[in-house]
Parts: C-alpha cells; structure tokens; sequence
C-alpha cells in the first residue's frame, strides 16, 4: 500500500471511529486511531480509569440509563452504566465471589433462601448457584435491558440466571421489600451500581428498614460499600446507618482488589441483627466441587479481607 493509501485509511479509519464515540461521551480518539474510554464521575473527582476499546458492541439507553458494551483489548468484554464500569470479563470474578461468599459463608446455618437487588449481570446469581443447600434465589432487579445484554455479552457471567432455583422480579428494590413477608430471607445481597442515579437510594436508611424487616433473624444483609481510597464519607455513613438500623447486631467492612473498579478496591458492608457474630469466620464452606471452580474466595481470603489498613481502620473508627 503506497504512503498515500494508508494515509488516506487512516483518516477514514479516524473519522468513521470519531462519528461512532461521538455520542458516547466516555469515548474518544487519538492521535494514533486508538479508541479509549475514560471512567469520568463526580464519585472520583479529578482522576479516571481509562482502557482501550477495540469495538463497541452496544450501545442504547434504557428507561433507567445510559447502557454501553464494549470489547477492550486487556479486559474481554466491558459493561458500562451511565459512564461507569461494571464488570469486564477479566477481574468480575473478585468482585461477585466476595460479595456472594462473605456472607452466605458466615452466616452460622445455611441460607435456605437468598434474595439479591441489582445484580443483573447475573454474576452474583452464579455465585450462589454454587451453593448446593440454597433452595430458591429471588432477584429485584430494575432495568430489564441489563440481563438482556449480560445474556448476549457476558454469557459466563449470565450462566447464573439458568440455574432453576432461580426467580426473576423487574421492579424497584424498594416496592418489593415492602410487600415481602417479614422474616423471609437468610440472606440480602445488594449488587448496586454508585450512590448516585437509580441505585441512591439503596444506601439509605429507609431501604435497610425494609432489608432489616425481610431478613430472618438469623439472616445477613451484604451490600457494595465502595473504596476506601475515595469513599470514607459514604462508607463511615453508610456503617453507622447499618449500626442504627441493626442495632444489637453487628456490622462490619470487608475488601476486596479488583483492577477496573476506582481505585482498584472495592469493599462490602455487612450486617446482621442476630448478636454479636464475628463475620470474618467463615462457618460454611463450599463444597469440592464449588471451590475448584473459584479463582479469588478462599476461607483464607474470607479472614483477611475484614483486616484495613490502618488509616481506613482509623477513619471508620472500626
Ligand atoms: N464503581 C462501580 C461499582 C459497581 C458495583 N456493582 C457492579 C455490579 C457487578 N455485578
């Protein structure tokens, strides 16, 4: 191809790649034709992840948000709402072990039944298809178009939503813990997007009423409590609402790493209104079977991630 050939290719490649990113704001190219997307939220002033793009596969708003998958380079697959990432294919697995197995693996009796709000990807569905005594598996999740495209994209992630056990409600979080029988569920594990848009008020103290009120005595409530990197305010607040609302309970803070989230950190705030329990025990395990197919929860892993590092430990007063 002469010098003017690929010249000529290169423009065009540029223009067709800029009219395609041009309505995706978190999108854009340089001046060597490569597509990046850059993770840009009021959540994470003045800093954003960025990861290189080799094709957007979907892009569409819901009802609810902005839905945007693209295939990275590094990552595999990349799910994006409203701006901001939710899984790839590469690190989703730290993410939806620990947010699955810290509590169903401490809590003192096996979870019967096991409720999740958000999770729509259906990673966390999969995680707890791994545990053989769980008897039914409720999901609460808002915006139908997200299952519709983990099914598409994410197919190992989505695996999670053919396990007969489980049930599927698209409705708000909130309507339908309030029509739940009171005491109904071992464990309440809240898959949320960031406190800011659909997901803001699941980080507050009206929703916890209604989990408090759903859970078994016995039960745990495990919800995505965000970085201690950038979010000590929301994680201090969201504690001692927890606190408040479980109160005679426990609440305690675990992390996990994970790559593609701000930070590189993300944590998990649980509760429950059973005592004094300490959750970084694991009192379950998983069978053989299920443990062979893990790649970050370990019991080991399980006790290590209540451990913070001395200034979060400080700022939350844990
Ligand atoms: N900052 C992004 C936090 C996203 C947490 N939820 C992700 C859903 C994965 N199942």
């Amino acid at each position: 191809m002469s010098n003017e050939d690929e010249a000529s290719r290169l423009t065009k490649l540029k223009q067709t790649a800029a009219s395609s990113v041009a309505e995706i704001g978190s999108l854009s190219v340089n001046d060597k034709n490569e597509i990046w997307f850059a993770e840009l939220s009021e959540m994470w002033p003045g800093q954003a992840f960025t990861i290189q793009v080799k094709q957007v596969l979907f892009h569409e708003k819901s009802k609810y948000q902005d839905v945007l998958v693209f295939e990275s380079f590094e990552y595999g697959n990349v799910l994006v709402l409203d701006g901001v990432i939710q899984c790839t294919d590469r690190d989703e697995f730290s993410y939806q072990e620990m947010i699955t197995h810290l509590p169903l693996c401490s809590l003192r009796r096996q979870a019967r039944k096991v409720l999740v709000i958000g999770g729509g990807d259906g990673g966390v569905l999969r995680e707890i298809t791994r545990h053989e005594h769980v008897e039914t598996i409720e999901i609460c999740e808002l915006d139908e178009m997200v299952p519709r495209v983990a099914k598409e994209f994410f197919p190992k992630m989505a695996a999670g939503f053919d396990d007969p056990r489980v049930k599927c409600h698209f409705m708000d979080g909130f309507k339908f813990l309030a029509e739940v029988e009171p005491g109904t569920y071992d464990a309440i594990i809240v898959d949320s997007s960031d406190p800011v848009g659909p997901a803001a008020s699941l980080f507050q103290k009206p929703f916890f009423d209604l989990v408090h009120r759903a859970l078994s005595d016995e039960g745990v409530v495990c919800t995505q409590a965000e970085s201690i990197w950038l979010h000590l305010d929301i994680i201090r607040e969201l504690h001692s609402l927890c606190l408040e609302v479980f109160q005679g309970g426990t609440v305690s803070y675990a992390y996990c790493t994970i790559p593609t989230y701000p930070s590189g950190q993300i944590g998990f705030m649980m509760s429950t209104k059973a005592g004094k329990v300490d959750f970084s025990d694991p009192k379950q395990a998983l069978s053989d079977e299920s443990s062979a197919l893990l790649r970050y929860y370990s019991p080991e892993i399980h006790r290590a991630s209540f451990l913070l590092p001395r200034f979060a430990k400080d700022a939350l007063n844990l």
